[in-house]
């Protein structure tokens, strides 16, 4: 049977839960409304009182908030606590625009470390277990969140950060880690060192990782779990929301259970707004219902994904959402064609390619290009000038399958693309130069 942090929750009833979540979130909207002038007079424009929030259906009355509502109220404009009861800011990196900032009370932080504790639990971590966070410190909320998680169950946590990543198996072989926390693109980048350090899976301790904070496909899990002879869990969460932690998968790995007694989460429409329910693919939007510094309400992530109650293996209770399918932001749309980079990912692993590739996207003469590169692997590399060209086809070939439109293929010579030690970059759309 699996072993829960807090079973009492992560098993509780839907009955039980909802009746939390309501008697939180009534609780949440009278903070804000009266802590957060934003807040306020959004509700004051949109006619709803903290007294109208009856049942767990009336959140739909709330307004949405948006990545832009942030930036406008950048850096302190949406917390409800003042500084003095803040005691740890984490940002977002902030490569499209102003970076987000986030605060947390004490109480926030225990949450947290709560959170990310039933996250390293439900992937076998007890106290007799070192964990090893290769997530970036820095104000990027992986790092520290991992770490609270371990903290909080009591194993031994060892704060590489990433980066220097021969240091991080010399490590990983040393201190005899049987966790690893990191980005799953970084995981498959350590795997590669490893091996190029002359080494196998056989002479490290690892048996699970901890990965999330980007898109991985499962085709990219078997890989990372071949290489590091692990089993491979995937996190998911967002510095709006807390950090990683907002959900987190169980041994079934068939989606992530979401930790819906602090995250109250609902999927709608994202052309109409219309909250969409079950089992039906659409936004993933979610309510703070116990932060109090920062409490979004009802945030917009622009992450695509479902939920579903469907009963899991694991025993587990809470809602469960499938891994984002992409991001509303990170749809290509080539010549009209919707094109998520996870597709193209799992054709490329799939044909036996590693996950070391980027796609460009172009537009020349008003026609939109689409090509996609990918280091051969080493056997490929030494096969026949015809042999690559054969391979070079399939791969056009899957992928038209797959996308419905051409893309170029080029197969690249082994270790040409960046390597990457926290969320890989996997396009470069250059028509955004154009516009
Ligand atoms: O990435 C928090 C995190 C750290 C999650 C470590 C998991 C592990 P941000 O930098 O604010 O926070 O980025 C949040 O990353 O809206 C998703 O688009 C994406 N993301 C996070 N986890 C996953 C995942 C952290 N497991 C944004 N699968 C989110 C797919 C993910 N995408």
């Amino acid at each position: 049977m699996d072993k829960y942090y807090q079973p009492e929750i992560e098993t509780a009833s839907v009955g039980d839960i909802r009746k939390i979540q309501l008697e939180r979130l009534q609780e949440q909207v009278k903070h804000v409304y009266a802590n957060v002038p934003y807040y306020r007079e959004k509700m004051d424009k949109a006619g709803v009182k903290p007294e109208d929030i009856k049942e767990l259906a009336d959140i739909a009355k709330l307004p949405f908030n948006y990545k832009q509502d942030l930036r406008d109220t950048y850096p302190y404009g949406m917390f409800a606590v003042p500084l003095k009861d803040v005691v740890r800011l984490h940002a977002s990196s902030g490569t499209t625009g102003k970076q987000v900032v986030a605060g947390y009370t004490r109480g926030d932080l225990d949450i947290w470390a709560e959170c990310c504790a039933r996250a390293l639990t439900a992937a076998g971590c007890t106290d007799e277990d070192v964990v090893h966070v290769s997530y970036g410190y820095g104000l990027f909320t992986g790092g520290l969140g991992a770490d609270g998680g371990a903290m909080k169950i009591g194993a031994v946590t060892v704060p590489v950060s990433s980066g220097n990543t021969k240091r991080q198996v010399n490590i990983l072989k040393d201190f005899g880690s049987s966790i690893l926390c990191c980005t799953p693109s970084y995981a498959l980048h350590i795997a590669e060192v490893l091996h190029e350090m002359g080494y196998t899976k056989d002479d490290i301790s690892l048996k699970a990782g901890v990965f999330g904070a980007e898109p991985w496909t499962n085709e990219m899990r078997l890989q990372i779990e071949e290489l590091l002879g692990i089993k491979a869990y995937d996190i998911y969460g967002l510095t709006e929301i807390i950090g990683p932690g907002v959900a987190f998968e169980c041994a079934e790995q068939t989606g992530m259970h979401v930790n819906e007694d602090h995250f109250l989460v609902e999927v709608i429409d994202p052309d109409t707004g219309e909250v969409l329910g079950e089992d039906v693919q659409g936004e993933i939007v979610f309510t703070c219902l116990t932060r109090k510094a920062f409490p979004l309400l009802r945030y917009r992530t622009r992450d695509i994904g479902v939920i579903t109650r469907q009963k899991c293996s694991c025993g587990r209770t809470l809602i469960k959402m499938t891994k984002p399918r992409g991001r509303t932001d990170d749809m290509l749309i080539i010549r009209g064609v919707n094109v998520f980079p996870s597709q193209i990912e799992t054709v490329l692993l799939e044909q036996g390619y590693m996950a070391n590739y980027q796609i460009v996207v172009d537009r020349v003469d008003n026609f939109d290009t689409i090509e996609v590169q990918v280091e051969m692997t080493k056997e490929l590399f030494s096969d026949t000038v015809r042999g690559i060209a054969e391979r070079a086809r399939e791969l056009t070939e899957g992928l038209k399958s797959m996308l419905n439109i051409n893309a170029k293929v080029t197969l690249l010579e082994p270790n040409t693309l960046p390597r990457s030690e926290g969320k890989a970059k996997r396009v470069i759309d250059k028509r955004k130069l154009h516009d």
